[in-house]
């Protein structure tokens, strides 16, 4: 297979070649989509609309709730639409790895041409005939918005809106590292296109949770350790508290951003466990350790702020574990900050 890494500016031209010499366009992300995946996918799919193309998009789990504000999120449809249709172009966006679409999407969704692969992961596999991956990028929405830009296309309102909430989502509100002089540039170039209220976009991202979700927060919460040296905080989520409360493991997801928050805390993570009695990890770091590298220890992977990873132990084992890796990564690192991306 013939790999293209691009990262120039004319290897847009690359791309954007690509989607204008063929005509049936299939776009995924991956699985548990967050505001960045949904928003670059729609963006993209309505920038391919504008340029006439045909262009459907697969996802293995449904738009969360949270996202259905966003313009022609109906259009996303699940595995089992792909039935026998083959795109001559399939986009991965902001996937790290092909897997990641999901096991039976990734077997099922194949493109007859080309497969384009967008991310901005550091630890993203170049798994596309076309690599744009850019780990120097806030998200995959910038990589998105830059590369219509340099088609020269005006971006529509719609597309500024789905842009906007890649972008606020990925740099958490325009506050973790990530967050550059040009982030707020384009966030405002965006904000007048298109014309919408940011509160808005805040508000429908993050506070339209059900109460199930405060409830299953403060049972995650109580489990809080904190290490001696109060360089590490952990808590844990387990089955139990997803049946006492009703909810699923997505809504785990973010608690461990909560923790992180403790004063001196250099790595937070929090642990799942999951059905299979397997157990999923999100790490958190201040910056001291490269928390993908950790990540990576254990077959996981991410950004040096925001990692994760799953063991084959229970939650406990599974805890003391990275709680031990974490402590060795603290104590041979350097204290200086490094500069590094958030998911
Ligand atoms: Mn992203």
């Amino acid at each position: 297979m013939n790999t293209l890494q691009i990262t120039g500016m004319q290897n847009y031209s690359t791309l954007l070649s690509v989607f204008e010499r063929y005509h049936n366009f299939a776009l995924s992300t991956h699985i548990n989509p967050d505001g960045d995946a949904i928003g670059s996918e729609l963006a993209l799919y309505l920038f391919l609309i504008e340029m006439g193309k045909s262009v459907k998009v697969f996802n293995t789990d449904p738009v969360p709730k949270n996202y259905k504000f966003l313009p022609s999120w109906e259009i996303i449809e699940g595995v089992k639409a792909v039935d026998t249709y083959r795109p001559e172009v399939l986009v991965v966006l902001d996937a790290s790895a092909l897997a990641r679409i999901g096991k039976t999407l990734s077997k099922t969704l194949r493109p007859i041409h080309k497969l384009v692969n967008i991310d901005h992961h550091a630890t993203a596999e170049a798994f596309g005939d076309i690599n744009l991956i850019m780990p120097s990028a806030s998200s995959t929405s910038e990589i998105v918005y830059k590369l219509i830009k340099h088609s020269q296309t005006p971006i529509g309102k719609a597309c500024a809106l789905c842009l906007y909430t890649g972008l606020m989502f990925d740099t958490g509100c325009f506050r973790y590292s990530n967050t550059t002089v040009e982030t707020h540039r384009i966030a405002a170039e965006l904000l007048e296109i298109g014309e919408f209220a940011p509160d808005e976009v805040y508000r429908n991202v993050y506070e339209q949770l059900p109460v199930a979700k405060i409830r299953l927060l403060s049972e995650v919460l109580s489990t809080l350790q904190v290490t001696d040296n109060r360089k590490i905080a952990s808590v844990y989520a387990t089955q139990a508290m997803l049946r006492k409360t009703g909810t699923t493991l997505d809504a785990v997801e973010g608690i461990v951003n909560q923790i992180q928050a403790i004063a001196g805390v250099e790595v937070a993570l929090c642990v799942s466990e999951m059905t299979d009695r397997s157990t999923k990890v999100s790490l958190r770091s201040q910056g001291q350790v490269d928390v993908s590298q950790l990540a990576a220890e254990f077959e996981g992977g991410g950004h040096a702020r925001a990692a994760g990873c799953r063991l084959v132990t229970p939650y406990l084992t599974a805890l003391t574990t990275l709680v031990q890796t974490a402590q060795r990564y603290i104590d041979r690192s350097p204290s200086e900050d490094m500069d590094c991306r958030k998911d």
